[in-house]
C-alpha cells in the first residue's frame, strides 16, 4: 500500500532529514573551508561550519537511537515494519546528510553562486543523494533491507516536498535566511 510506503521511506529517511535542519540552528563559527579559496571563490563557504556539520550528525544519530526506542510501538500499532537503525547506518545517513549538502556547496561556488543562492533541484535532493550513498557504504545489508525501488522511489518524491514545507516554515519563523 502506498501509505505504508509513505511511512517506511519517511521513518528511514528521518536521520538523514534532521541533521541539516539542526545545522541551522546550530550553526556559527569556524567555517569548514577555513576561508581557503579555490579559482577566486570560497572553496564551500561560510554556511559550511564545523559546529553546525557535527552538532547535525549528532542529532541524526541521537534521533534515530530514539526511533529504535519507538520502532516496536509502531509495528503494533500500524503493521508497518519501520526498520530500526544499527549505529553504523544511523551514521551513514546524518554523517551522508550532511556531506551532501557540503559536496553542493562545493558545486554553487564552483558555478559562480553565492553563498545562500538557490540551486534548484540540487538543494532539494543533495542530502539524500549523500546519505543514501554513505549509509550503503557504512551497512550495505542495512541498506538494501531497507530500500526497495519502491521506498527509494517514494524518497525521491517525497523528500522535495518535506524540504520545501520545512524550510519554508524556518525561514517565516525568521530561522532561516531564505525559504530554500
Ligand atoms: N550550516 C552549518 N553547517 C553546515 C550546514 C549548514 O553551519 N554543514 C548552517 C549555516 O549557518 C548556514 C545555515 O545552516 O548558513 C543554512 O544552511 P544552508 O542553506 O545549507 O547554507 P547557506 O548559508 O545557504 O550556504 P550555501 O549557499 O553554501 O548552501
Ligand atoms: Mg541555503
Ligand atoms: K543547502
Amino acid at each position: 500500500m502506498l501509505l505504508d510506503l509513505v511511512v517506511l521511506a519517511f521513518w528511514a529517511m528521518l536521520p538523514a532529514y534532521v541533521p541539516n535542519n539542526v545545522a541551522v540552528l546550530a550553526g556559527g563559527g569556524a567555517p569548514i573551508d577555513g576561508g581557503r579559496t579555490m579559482g577566486g571563490r570560497r572553496l564551500l563557504g561560510d554556511g559550511k561550519t564545523w559546529r553546525g556539520t557535527a552538532v547535525g550528525t549528532l542529532a541524526g544519530v541521537a534521533l534515530a537511537q530514539a526511533l529504535n526506542f519507538l520502532g516496536p510501538v509502531v509495528v503494533r500499532l500500524t503493521g508497518v515494519s519501520v526498520p530500526a537503525f544499527p549505529l553504523p547506518a544511523a551514521l551513514g545517513l546524518a554523517l551522508g546528510a550532511m556531506l551532501g549538502d557540503i559536496a553542493a556547496s562545493f558545486l554553487k561556488r564552483r558555478t559562480g553562486r553565492e553563498r545562500g543562492a538557490a540551486f534548484p533541484v540540487v538543494d532539494q535532493l543533495d542530502f539524500v543523494a549523500g546519505a543514501l550513498a554513505c549509509a550503503a557504504l557504512a551497512d550495505l545489508g542495512w541498506f538494501l533491507d531497507t530500500f526497495s525501488l519502491a521506498v527509494l522511489g517514494v524518497v525521491v518524491v517525497l523528500t522535495p516536498v518535506l524540504h520545501v514545507a520545512t524550510n519554508g516554515i524556518a525561514y517565516l519563523l525568521g530561522l532561516k535566511e531564505e525559504p530554500y
